[in-house]
């Protein structure tokens, strides 16, 4: 878990005393922290709160920055910084030539952010170039934020370098990508305290997080434990004192302890089991999920990205070839789920990883960014011999998973059936328009192979109607005997899409049957159709799709 220290590099914040423990265990993360400071800026040299705009503040990077009624620290805007594709992208602001090297300053700005891991680290840095006319890179002030909850960056005596040129002050991130809000970013004269009302420092055991241990933190932490809910994210992770990843018993019995002098230090740590906001807390499934399109910049290579290579196999409709993208940092000694991805009529395996497509670095994208397991594709074809999008679940079966899981490694143990079998929740099948008409057909076909279907803009040519298509499926899983946790189908396509008028009926129908649970909340059901508003059949379109729905599969075992 990562650390939550109080990383204000402010020389003259106030140091209130605070009725935190002062830890035993050397290794406490969460060291007693400084309040927040109090008093009013004076000798304010700039004082940006984003109610009007972006305010000469401009994107960093690959990053964007936009004005935002989203969140706000105060007033009713903040600066919504997004689209950051390395850590150091972010909101920046050229300093105006008033400012002097070799001078010190006192400087603050509140960030927060929303989505992504349970802390994160923050920088409020200067850019400057030398006297060579080199640029560098000093940290005006860091601190670690927990998601939803403001924290203030600040340095009351920051000197910019003598001889610096070509000042820039941007906030960033350590290592994270996370989209955060940036509000009152202010200057003054070197030793001026800058207020905020972001919130203090985090404190374990302080749930209601004003600066203080008590009475009624325990009856906030109580009610959480029993409820089951917290106010905020940060409350909760607060209550866990003993860093276990969950609430217990055992955490609200030490606030008691420590507010009635039973106790002075924090608990020994325990072994995290499901840490929150770590990688084995449950997937943090949206149940209706709704079209999303990724960021441009997922089309461009990122700093870390997989391997394409065209592979070729004697099969039973006789020599073809099929594409493997591999992620980062492939290891033959790793298992990697897999994921089967067809093509539609009159296009070929060569698409989808070629520059029409771009599909390797939209997963090459939301691998790095951790949206997605590094996980393998490979894009067969149903063209060649006597094959069709109708019969190639034949081919996938004797060919093409034999052939690609002996050379690659997935979760299969063997290509044997059983081993096959054995590793089906880690294997996956999709496609689009006949690609779509293959997936149902794997799915009627191949329920031991496969346990998550991805069919996109494309109906299943298993029957005249809606109804016979939808029970023919049924059917197939009657006959595979597999339970509704152990299957999932989750299809999609465009409300334009010719394909919409085929697949909605079907979907509607399958609905109504007991082998489903409709919903994309993949613990809870097992079928889900995501409709993108006016979108027509294109892969331009459909694999946006893909990238959105990947990462919802494979976590059900
Ligand atoms: C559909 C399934 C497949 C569909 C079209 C196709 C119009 C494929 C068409 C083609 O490849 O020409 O539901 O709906």
């Amino acid at each position: 878990m990562k650390r939550i220290i109080s990383l204000l590099s402010a020389a003259a914040v106030c140091t209130a005393a605070l009725t935190a423990p002062s830890s035993s265990y050397a290794d406490n993360p969460y060291a007693p922290a400084l309040l927040s400071p109090v008093s009013a800026a004076d000798s304010t040299i700039f004082n940006f709160t984003f109610e009007s705009g972006t305010e000469d503040w401009e994107g960093r990077g690959a990053a964007a920055v936009e004005s935002s009624s989203s969140a706000a620290l105060n007033g009713s805007k903040s600066l919504a910084c997004t689209g950051r594709s390395e850590s150091w992208n972010g909101a920046a602001y050229p300093l105006p030539a008033s400012f002097s090297a070799g001078t010190a300053y006192s400087f603050s700005a509140n960030i927060m952010y929303d989505k992504g891991k349970s802390t994160d680290l923050f920088h409020l840095t200067l850019q400057y170039n030398d006297a060579n006319g080199e640029a560098n890179y000093d940290k005006i002030a860091s601190g670690t934020a927990v998601k939803g909850d403001w924290l203030q960056l600040a340095n009351t005596n920051y000197t910019i370098p003598s001889g610096a040129t070509d000042m820039i002050i941007y906030v960033e991130t350590d290592s994270s990508r996370n989209s955060f809000y940036l509000d009152d970013v202010a200057a003054a004269s070197a030793g001026t305290v800058i207020s905020s009302n972001a919130s203090g420092n985090f404190i374990l055991g302080d749930v209601n997080g004003n600066g203080t241990i008590d009475a009624a933190d325990l009856s906030e932490a109580k009610r959480g434990l029993l409820k089951g809910e917290y106010s905020t994210f940060r409350s909760e992770f607060a209550s866990d004192v003993n860093q276990s990843g969950t609430v217990t018993i055992a955490d609200v019995v030490w606030i008691y302890k420590f507010v009635t002098l039973a106790v002075s230090d924090y608990p020994e740590k325990a072994e995290p089991e499901n840490p929150i906001g770590e990688e084995d807390e449950p997937f943090d499934y949206n149940p209706a999920l709704s079209y999303q399109a990724s960021p441009d910049y997922y089309f461009n290579t990122p700093a870390q990205a997989g391997k394409i290579v065209k592979e070729s196999y004697s099969s039973i409709n006789g020599q073809k070839s099929l594409w493997v993208y591999t992620p980062y940092g492939y290891d033959e000694s790793q298992k990697y789920n897999i994921f089967y991805l067809m093509h539609g009529g009159g296009e070929n395996e060569n698409l989808l990883f070629s520059d029409e497509v771009h599909l390797k670095e939209m997963l090459d994208n939301a691998i790095y960014e951790g949206k997605l397991d590094p996980l393998i594709v490979v894009t067969p074809t149903f063209n060649g011999g006597n094959c069709t999008a109708q019969n190639f679940y034949e081919e996938f079966r004797a060919s093409v998973v034999p052939f690609v899981e002996s050379k690659y490694s997935t979760y299969a143990e063997s290509t044997s059936p059983e081993d096959i079998e054995a590793s089906r929740m880690h294997r996956a099948y999709g496609g689009f328009s006949m690609g779509g008409v293959s997936t149902w057909a794997v799915c009627r076909n191949c329920l031991d192979m496969v346990g998550y279907f991805m069919p996109l803009s494309g109906d299943h040519w298993g029957a005249n109607d809606a109804n016979g298509k939808a029970q023919d499926i049924a059917n197939a899983i009657d006959a595979s005997g597999y339970e509704r946790d152990k299957y999932f189908i989750f299809a999609a396509t465009g409300s334009d899409d010719i394909a919409y008028p085929n697949v909605n009926p079907q979907i509607q129908a399958m609905k109504n049957l007991p082998q489903f649970t409709y919903t994309s909340d993949l613990s809870q059901g097992n079928l889900y159709f995501m409709v993108a508003p006016g979108l027509t059949h294109w892969w331009g379109y459909v694999r946006h799709y893909v990238i959105q729905i990947l990462p919802y599969f494979f976590h059900e075992k």
